[in-house]
């Protein structure tokens, strides 16, 4: 009979699982939610995690992936701080026989056999609905638009994805025009300053665009610190949808939240005892998405949790 699953249930290894997972860091509410989930998975899916978190350090996070090697782990995962300097880690860990799953984030390294498993959002979408939904706010009026971006930490995934589709979506029509940008490190703290710096340097700010709700949240308050009405003027659009952005738009400070899932704890479990099993695994798990406004954001936010 043909075993669809791959699973060589007579060889099938003994548990426990163990699976050693590197996080980013604790840099705001998104990745607080998304570490959340995957311990909550963890446990329900009776799976020994091994946690440690890279505090936004690329060396310290290929560090610990080698410790997890050291340590015989059953499969490592890793949300990676950012997409280079992954290579040598990955075929040490090939070489050891541990499977290997991306969570949240992606790599740059050519050879996709290092990874069986990516999970995820599709971060360049988030960028063109983000610009779809900013466009269409000015129909009927005429003139560009001066948008200013508040990036993420250079080198990740989400920073360069999410201003690639930004970008690529305001180029078709033109309305849209990126006078400026700054990088505010995902953070609140982060998010002021740049908003700061971006005011002093832009007479004309209609719209910011904001990498992520945290970011998105702090420009508010240099915004206002300088007089201005931010969700109206400057309108604001933010992705990840948190609880704090959901009420920042039920506040009207915010205009748009373009959601980005954090919880990707189950399928993530569901992937790693797969491997454990010796299974097939999808190359490629896709998170949902959605936007809110200040009108939807209400509903919304009565069930969420993070
Ligand atoms: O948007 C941001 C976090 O990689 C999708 O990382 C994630 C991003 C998220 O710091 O808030």
């Amino acid at each position: 009979r043909d075993e669809p699953t791959g699973i060589d249930l007579q060889n099938a290894p003994k548990g426990p699982i163990v699976l050693g997972f590197s996080q980013v860091g604790a840099e705001g509410g998104w990745r607080r939610a998304n570490t959340a989930s995957i311990r909550k998975a963890a446990e329900r899916n009776r799976i020994d995690l091994n946690f440690k978190d890279a505090e936004g350090d690329p060396a310290k996070q290929i560090a610990d992936v080698h410790a997890f090697i050291d340590a015989k782990v059953s499969v490592i995962a890793f949300a990676p701080v950012v997409e280079t300097g992954w290579g040598e880690v990955l075929r040490r860990a090939r070489g050891a026989g541990i499977p290997v799953v991306l969570t949240d984030r992606l790599i740059d390294e050519k050879d996709t056999s290092l990874w069986a498993s990516s999970i995820g959002a599709e971060f360049a979408s988030e960028g063109n609905l983000a610009a779809i939904y900013l466009e269409n706010d000015y129909a009927g009026t005429s003139g560009t638009v001066n948008v200013v971006e508040i990036l993420g930490v250079t080198g990740a995934t989400p920073t360069k994805l999410r201003a690639q589709g930004f970008a690529a979506t305001a180029a078709k029509t033109g309305r849209l025009k990126i006078i400026d940008e700054e990088t505010g490190d995902w953070t609140k703290d982060g998010g002021e300053s740049a908003m700061r710096r971006l005011l002093r340097r832009n007479k004309r700010i209609d719209a910011v665009f904001a990498q992520n709700d945290d970011m998105g949240l702090g420009a508010v308050i240099a915004l206002e610190a300088a007089g201005k009405k931010p969700g109206t003027a400057p309108k604001i659009v933010t992705v990840d949808g948190t609880k704090a952005a959901l009420q920042g738009l039920v506040d009207r400070k915010l205009t748009f939240v373009v959601e980005c899932s954090p919880e990707i704890g189950e399928p993530l479990m569901s992937v790693v005892v797969d491997l454990f099993h010796g299974g097939r695994v999808p190359k490629r798990i896709e998170s949902d998405k959605a936007v809110f406004d200040m009108e939807t954001a209400g509903d919304a936010l009565l069930d969420r949790t993070y």
